[in-house]
């Protein structure tokens, strides 16, 4: 079944400059980007993105590192897109995500925030998140 799913490219992706390479990894698995733009973050924003965490003591440390720089947000459209997008990144903690996938390529086994890049963890998050960053007319 075809899916859209959201990316984010997290500021150590683009302060290590491997936006195209992180993205020629999706393109290379078939993915499509239907969506792309590079966007700041807001606390408002990562209060809603990170719903999740926001009573987890490294949420604060969180938020900081997602402003640190402006990030691209992107929605990548293909089969079973979700789960292969987030097979291709690895495991959240880089240090654990084997050789091959984008963490464990790219991301700093010496800190679990910095792994380079979000996708959404399933169906719910997926359609909330695409909402959450692009408008229909953004999306192609
Ligand atoms: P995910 O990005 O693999 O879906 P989540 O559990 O949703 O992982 O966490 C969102 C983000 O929060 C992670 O990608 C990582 O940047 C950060 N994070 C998760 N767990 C920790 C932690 O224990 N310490 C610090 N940062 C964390
Ligand atoms: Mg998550």
């Amino acid at each position: 079944m075809s899916e859209k799913t959201l990316i984010i490219l997290k500021p150590d992706c683009m302060k290590k400059n491997l936006a195209g390479t992180v993205l020629a990894r999706f393109e290379s698995a078939g993915l499509r980007i239907v969506a792309c733009k590079m966007i700041r973050m807001t606390d408002a924003l990562l209060r809603e993105h990170y719903s999740h965490l926001v009573d987890k003591p490294f949420f604060g440390g969180l938020c900081d590192f997602m402003k640190e720089c402006p990030v691209i947000v992107g929605v990548l459209q293909g089969e079973n897109a979700i789960a292969r997008v987030r097979e291709l990144l690895g495991p959240t903690n880089s240090a654990l995500a084997p050789a091959g996938t984008i963490r464990g390529d790219f991301g700093d086994k010496a800190n679990i925030t910095c792994n380079i890049c979000h996708a959404s963890d399933g169906a719910e998050a997926a359609a909330a998140e695409v909402a959450r960053f692009f408008c229909e007319n953004e999306i192609f």
